[in-house]
């Protein structure tokens, strides 16, 4: 097991049963002309969580660590879109109007996708959700229960809205959250840091809080620990001491 440097203590990991979690990272959030800016939010707040999740998001695929998206969003037809979170606040423009990046928030449109720096590749799933939290009406559970996942490392925006809901979901069904704080961004800075304050406390009460530095630092030392494994070093060294 590796362990990352961790609040309020070390979160332990392998490889094999953690998946890195990608939440939201859709132009509709940190680009001008979207959602985010339709509610009356400087969107460049979100642009910081880009580089430093890029590379996480690099070296999870470098790792072989399971990577899953997800995108918040609706069908064209607008049918799983609640009345409640259509009318909610005095957006500029609404869910399913016309946006400088196509209709907000719906599939298809290229606000709803997500940002080139980011974007999946092939095996990587998807999950499209139309609510805050990623496990709300989506399969990610079935997938992640799928893959014997236990751990779950989050990243992405906004980190007291969909990245908080999900964690605290995640926390509920059974699985340890563990939030990379400069990898996640909010429209306010104050948010931000007591969103994380809010997960960590109380001995951890809905999951981790650490940063990329960190994580990169245990993901290296899991695929060095996996590597010796995998030539046979400690069995070697096992074979000897019984000889
Ligand atoms: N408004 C805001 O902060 N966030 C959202 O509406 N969705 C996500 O966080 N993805």
């Amino acid at each position: 097991m590796a362990k990352v440097d961790a609040e309020p203590y070390p979160f332990e990991f392998s490889i094999e049963h953690t998946a890195l979690v990608m939440i939201d990272f859709q132009r509709d959030f940190v680009y001008p002309g979207g959602f985010g800016e339709s509610l009356g939010n400087d969107t460049s707040l979100l642009l910081k969580a880009v580089g430093p999740a890029q590379k996480v998001l690099m070296a999870a695929r470098e790792a072989g660590m399971f990577v899953i998206h997800t995108r918040e969003g609706h069908r064209e037809d607008l049918s799983d879109l609640p009345d409640a979170k259509l009318h909610r606040g005095n957006p500029s423009l609404h869910i399913g109007e016309e946006g400088a990046m196509g209709r907000l928030l719906v599939r298809g449109s290229y606000g709803h996708d997500i940002v080139d720096e980011l974007y999946p590749i092939a095996g990587e799933p998807v999950v499209d959700k139309p609510g805050k939290g990623a496990f709300y009406a989506t399969d990610l559970d079935s997938i992640l229960k799928n893959r014997g996942i236990r751990k779950l490392v989050f990243t992405g925006v906004t980190t007291e809205v969909c990245v908080n809901t999900s964690a605290r979901e995640a926390n509920d069904r059974g699985y340890d959250p563990l939030i990379l704080e400069d990898c996640v961004a909010s429209y306010f800075p104050e948010f931000q840091r007591v969103a994380l304050e809010m997960i960590k406390a109380q001995g951890g009460i809905v999951g981790w809080v650490s940063d990329s530095t960190r994580f990169l630092a245990a993901l290296s030392d899991a695929v060095a620990e996996r590597a010796g494994n995998g030539t046979g070093s400690k069995t070697a060294m096992a074979g000897a001491a019984m000889a």
